[in-house]
């Protein structure tokens, strides 16, 4: 069905992570999909603010910057970790400034991982909407979502189906499902790979991103793989390099978008050997739109990112020789196709889309039920 064109531009808040300002990689992917729908929807003609913590860098739009105590990750932690804020939270003062200023915008929304937001969802006069950026990690979080999906059934957005299906137990939580989307101009394509080759991994250097098995497959390939990614585990990453002396692992650091694209661009392929469900994967189209093939495990949002076979595989999860297999038949994978996909899915401009066609019809509901 095709929505009326005469469609008002959108007064829009998006709410940032409250674990560290935008800038400082802290915010892992949460950062590129604020800046993918700063621009995103900013080119649709679309009004948009950003509210982050004090020191974020500027991100096009106007930013509000808080002051305040950072949130702890909601990475850390045992499922059954109450939700809690420190003293002089951010979290909360994004919050009440967010309350004070809502009657200036359409729709907030929420890219925070928390449960305050989605509890002062019911609270707040202007609707928020919550694009919610990992899977299942703890219980507060799912019963917050969870009551905001039974209350205001349209509220919530992920990445993949994979993470959505991740919070529903007998009974599915509905979720509009949006993917991602970055600025495909930052990514050069390399239509060959580099001679000698090598393989790549992105990611930060942490026990869910399976670089055990990365090591394993550089044993048995004989490749090289350049590891890209925030040192978050040292200990992690040590004991990786003593079980596999014979593995060929160069750590490269973490490098800012422009940069990474620059590296990337000459793989093989891009490994993604992770251990959990990934909630999408934003590396892999990072790759893909430099050209590089994507080798995935089945888990996760990854797989709805590979189209297996054209731009690169999804095997067997947890399957080394499955691995070696697929790097073996990479040359049958045409690079330019990796691009190509990038640019139909995964531009800024197809997840501004997806994301006004979400607003446009929360924004409809509300004012027609206030009617
Ligand atoms: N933890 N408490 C909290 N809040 C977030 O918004 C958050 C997080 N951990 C990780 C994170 N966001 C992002 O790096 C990922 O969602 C990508």
């Amino acid at each position: 069905m095709t929505e009326p064109t005469n469609r008002l531009p959108l007064r829009i808040l998006l709410v940032s992570t409250p674990v560290g300002p935008l800038g400082s990689g802290i915010g892992g992917g949460v950062e590129l999909t604020l800046h993918s729908l700063v621009y995103g929807l900013g080119a649709l003609g679309h009004h948009v603010e950003v509210m982050a913590p004090a020191g974020s860098l500027h991100v096009g739009a106007k930013v509000h910057q808080i002051e305040g105590t950072l949130q702890v990750s909601s990475q850390i932690g045992a499922r059954d970790e109450p939700a809690q804020l420190p003293a002089g939270s951010v979290l909360a003062a994004m919050w009440n400034r967010v309350a004070d200023i809502q009657d200036d915008f359409d729709v907030v929304i929420n890219l925070a991982y928390d449960w305050l937001p989605l509890f002062l969802t019911r609270f707040m006069r202007v609707p928020v909407v919550h694009f919610i950026s990992m899977g299942s990690l703890n219980d507060a979080m799912d019963s917050a979502i969870r009551e905001v999906a039974d209350r205001y059934p349209d509220r919530l957005g992920a990445h993949s189906r994979a993470q959505a299906a991740s919070f529903c137990g007998d009974v599915p939580v509905p979720f509009r499902i949006l993917a991602n989307g970055i600025v495909t101009d930052r990514y050069d394509v390399h239509l060959s790979a580099d001679d000698p080759p090598y393989l790549g991994s992105v990611g930060r250097i942490s026990p869910e991103k399976g670089l055990e098995d990365v090591a394993e497959l550089s044993s048995r390939t004989g490749m090289t793989v350049k590891v890209w990614g925030m040192m978050q585990d040292p200990v992690y990453w040590q004991q990786i390099l003593d079980d596999h002396p014979d593995a060929h692992l160069e750590y490269c650091g973490f490098l800012p978008t422009d940069e990474l694209q620059a590296a990337i661009g000459g793989c093989s392929a891009l490994i993604m050997a992770h251990k959990w469900v990934e909630a999408f994967g934003n590396v892999a189209i990072e790759a893909m739109a430099t050209g590089v093939p994507v080798i995935t495990y089945d888990r996760g949002g990854p797989t709805e990112i590979v189209v297996d076979g054209e731009t690169g595989y999804i095997v067997a999860a947890d399957d080394v020789d499955a691995l070696v297999g697929a790097v073996q038949r990479i040359e049958g994978i045409e690079r330019i196709r990796c691009r190509q996909r990038v640019e139909e899915e995964y531009s800024t401009a197809a997840l501004a889309g997806r994301v006004e066609q979400w607003l446009h019809e929360v924004v409809v509901a509300v004012r027609s039920s206030q009617a």
